[in-house]
C-alpha cells in the first residue's frame, strides 16, 4: 500500500467522514483514499474556505474537521481559516501536502511547520513510510483530544512509498486496523475539594450572584449542572458571544454577556456582587474591558486549563477543573454549606417578569432610520427574525453590522450561533455557515455577512449552489467598509478608501445560481416568505441596502481594543 492510501485510510478509520478541500496534485491520492473509504469530499473554491467550512463544521458535529490542501499556496491560501480555528481552539486536521525534504529548489517549497507555529496551529509531519501510520494517528489524536488545530505535512516523497500495512491478530491480513489508533476517553478533572468549598462559600453568601459560561461550558455540554447549581443559589445565567444560546429558555436567561449585551443585562451583570466564570475566558469583549463587572464585585473563573485562569483579568479564586465536574461538585457542597436551598440570591418574581419583556434587543425601543431607500438594519433584522422558523443556525462574519445578526436574531440553543470572531477577520462568515449547513442539515442556516465580507468570500456562493444547501445569505450592504467609516470618520480623516460604489450583489447572486432579492423596505422582504414555503432548492441571498449613518454601539467598544 501506498502511504497516501494508508494515511487515508487510516483517518477514516479514526472517524474522519468529512473532508474539506481543493485538490492539487499533492493532496490528490490521499483525498480520493479517504473518498474511497466512504469520506465524503466537499470542494471548496479556495482553500480559506475550505478550512472555514472545516471549522465551522468542526464546531457544530463536535470531531476533527479534516481539511485537503496543495503544497505551497494550497497551504498558503488557507492560513486564515486555520489562524481562526487555531484561536478558537477548533478540532481541526489539515492534510497539508509538501515537497520532498530533498527538493530545496521547489517552487512550492515553503516551511510548513514554520507557519503552522506562526499562526497557533500545531505542526506535525509523516516523518517515514514506517512511521506514517503513526504520525496520522498522533496529529488526529492531538487535535481531537486538545482541541488543536493541526498542520500535518505530508511530503511528495513519503506519500508515494510504499508502507506495511499493520495488521492485528484477528484481521483480515491487509487491512488497516482502528485499535492501532484505539480511543480513550479523558476522564473529567474534578477540582480539590477545598477550592470547591470556596466557591460554594461564595456562593451561598452572594446577593446578586451572576454565571458567564463560555466555549468552554458550550464543549462540556454542562447546561444542565450550571442551571442546577443557578437555581440553587439564585444565581442569573449569562454567556460569552462563543456560547451564546446555551441557556436559551431559561427565564433567568441574559443572554450574551459583553458588547451585545442588552442594556438590562449590562445593568444585572454590572450590579452583581459575585460573577463566576464557567469555562470562559472573562476577556475584554466578555466584560466590555472590566467595565462590566462592578469595582467591588468578587470573580471567580473555573476552567480546565491552568494557563487560562487570570489570563485576561485577575480573579479572586482560580478554580481548575472540568466545569461538569466542577458545577456538580460545588452543588453537593452548597448543599452542606447552605442546607436552606434554594437561596434566593439574585433572583425574584419581579425581575422575572423585567427579563421576560426586557431581555431581548428587539423588545429595546430605537428610532427607525429607514428611508425609502435604505432599511435601518435593526429593522430588517426584526422583520427576519419574525419570518425565520426557529430551528436556526446563524453565522456571523466581522465588520460593523455584525452585531445587528448577533442581537436581533434569537438562536434555539448554543449550536445555533457560529461565530468565527477569534481572529477578527473578515470574509470567513460564508464558508463557516456552509460548514455549519453540512454538519446540520436539520437546520436552516443563515449566513449573516456585510458587503465586504460577502465580497471577500464571494467565491463559496458556487460552493453553496453546486452543494444545494438550502441557505439564506443576508448581506449588510453599506457599500462601504463600514467599520472603519465609522472609526476614523468622526475624526474628519478622508474615508475614499473605504467607501464603494453600490454593486448590485443580488445580481452577483443569481449568476451563481441563487434566487436572490434586493430589499431597502421590510414590504421587499415578501419574497422571503415565499422561498421558505418553496422547495428551497436553490440558497436565496438577500441583498439589504441598509442605513449606516452612525457607527454601532459594539463598534466603539471594539475601538478600544485597536
Ligand atoms: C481580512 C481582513 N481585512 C481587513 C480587516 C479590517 N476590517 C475590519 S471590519 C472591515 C470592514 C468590513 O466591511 P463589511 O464586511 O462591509 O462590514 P461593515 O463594517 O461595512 O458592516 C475591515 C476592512 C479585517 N478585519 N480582516
Ligand atoms: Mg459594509
Amino acid at each position: 500500500m501506498l502511504v497516501s492510501e494508508a494515511v487515508g485510510t487510516t483517518l477514516a478509520d479514526l472517524g474522519a467522514d468529512t473532508v474539506f478541500g481543493v485538490v492539487g496534485s499533492g493532496n490528490f491520492h490521499v483525498t480520493n483514499a479517504l473518498v474511497a473509504r466512504g469520506a465524503r469530499f466537499v470542494a471548496a473554491r479556495h482553500e480559506c474556505g475550505a478550512a472555514c467550512m472545516a471549522d465551522g463544521w468542526a464546531r457544530l458535529a463536535g470531531r476533527p474537521g479534516i481539511v485537503s490542501v496543495h503544497q505551497g499556496p494550497g497551504l498558503t491560501n488557507s492560513i486564515t481559516g486555520i489562524t481562526e480555528a487555531a484561536k478558537s481552539r477548533t478540532p481541526m486536521l489539515v492534510l497539508a501536502a509538501d515537497v520532498a525534504a530533498a527538493a530545496v529548489r521547489s517552487n512550492f517549497r515553503i516551511d510548513v511547520a514554520s507557519i503552522a507555529t506562526a499562526v497557533g496551529a500545531t505542526p506535525e509531519r509523516l516523518h517515514s513510510a514506517g512511521t506514517a501510520v503513526a504520525d496520522v494517528t498522533r496529529a488526529y489524536r492531538t487535535a481531537e483530544r486538545e482541541r488543536r488545530t493541526v498542520v500535518l505535512a505530508l511530503p511528495l516523497d513519503v506519500q508515494a512509498a510504499e508502507c506495511a500495512r499493520p495488521v492485528l491478530p484477528g484481521r483480515e491480513s491487509g487491512q488497516i486496523v482502528a485499535s492501532v489508533v484505539g480511543a480513550t476517553a479523558i476522564a473529567p478533572g474534578a477540582p480539590q475539594a477545598e477550592v470547591v468549598g470556596a466557591l460554594a462559600a461564595a456562593l451561598a453568601t452572594a446577593k446578586r450572584p451572576v454565571f458567564i459560561a463560555g466555549r468552554g461550558a458550550r464543549i462540556a455540554a454542562a447546561r444542565a449542572d450550571l442551571e442546577r447549581l443557578a437555581a440553587a443559589c439564585g444565581a442569573l445565567l449569562a454567556t460569552s458571544a462563543a456560547a451564546k444560546g446555551l441557556f436559551r429558555g431559561s427565564p433567568w436567561d441574559l443572554d450574551v454577556s459583553g458588547g451585545f449585551a442588552s442594556p438590562l443585562a449590562a445593568e444585572l451583570i454590572s450590579d452583581a456582587d459575585l460573577v463566576v466564570g464557567w469555562g470562559c475566558a472573562l476577556n475584554m469583549w466578555t466584560l466590555r474591558h472590566g467595565r462590566l463587572i462592578g469595582p467591588d464585585a468578587t470573580v471567580i473563573q473555573v476552567d480546565h486549563e491552568p494557563s487560562a485562569l487570570g489570563a485576561h483579568r485577575p480573579v479572586d479564586l482560580g478554580v481548575l477543573g472540568d466545569v461538569m465536574a466542577t458545577a456538580r461538585a460545588t452543588a453537593s457542597a452548597l448543599a452542606d454549606e447552605a442546607p436552606g436551598q434554594p437561596l434566593a440570591g439574585y433572583r425574584s418574581a419581579g425581575l422575572r417578569e423585567r427579563i421576560a419583556s426586557e431581555i431581548r434587543w428587539r423588545d429595546v425601543p430605537y428610532a427607525d432610520d429607514s428611508d425609502e431607500s435604505r432599511i435601518d438594519p435593526r429593522t430588517l433584522t426584526i422583520a427576519l427574525d419574525d419570518l425565520l422558523p426557529a430551528e436556526r443556525i446563524v453565522a456571523v462574519d466581522s465588520g460593523n453590522f455584525m452585531g445587528y445578526p448577533s442581537m436581533y436574531l434569537s438562536v434555539p440553543d448554543a449550536d445555533g450561533f457560529c461565530f468565527t470572531q477569534a481572529y477578527q477577520s473578515i470574509g470567513l462568515g460564508l464558508a463557516s455557515a456552509i460548514g455549519s449547513a453540512i454538519a446540520r442539515p436539520d437546520r436552516l442556516t443563515v449566513a449573516a455577512l456585510g458587503d465586504g465580507g460577502a465580497l471577500m468570500g464571494i467565491s463559496e456562493l458556487e460552493t453553496v449552489v453546486r452543494l444545494g444547501l438550502p441557505m439564506i445569505i443576508v448581506i449588510y450592504d453599506d457599500e462601504a467598509y463600514g467599520a472603519e467609516v465609522h472609526h476614523f470618520g468622526p475624526d474628519g480623516y478622508p474615508l475614499d478608501v473605504v467607501r464603494f460604489p453600490p454593486v448590485d450583489i443580488a445580481a452577483i447572486g443569481r449568476g451563481f445560481g441563487c434566487e436572490a432579492v434586493t430589499v431597502r423596505q421590510p414590504a421587499g422582504l415578501g419574497p422571503v416568505r415565499g422561498w421558505l414555503d418553496g422547495p428551497r432548492d436553490r440558497p436565496l441571498l438577500i441583498d439589504a441596502k441598509v442605513t449606516s449613518a452612525r457607527g454601532s454601539w459594539w463598534l466603539e467598544e471594539a475601538f478600544r481594543g485597536h
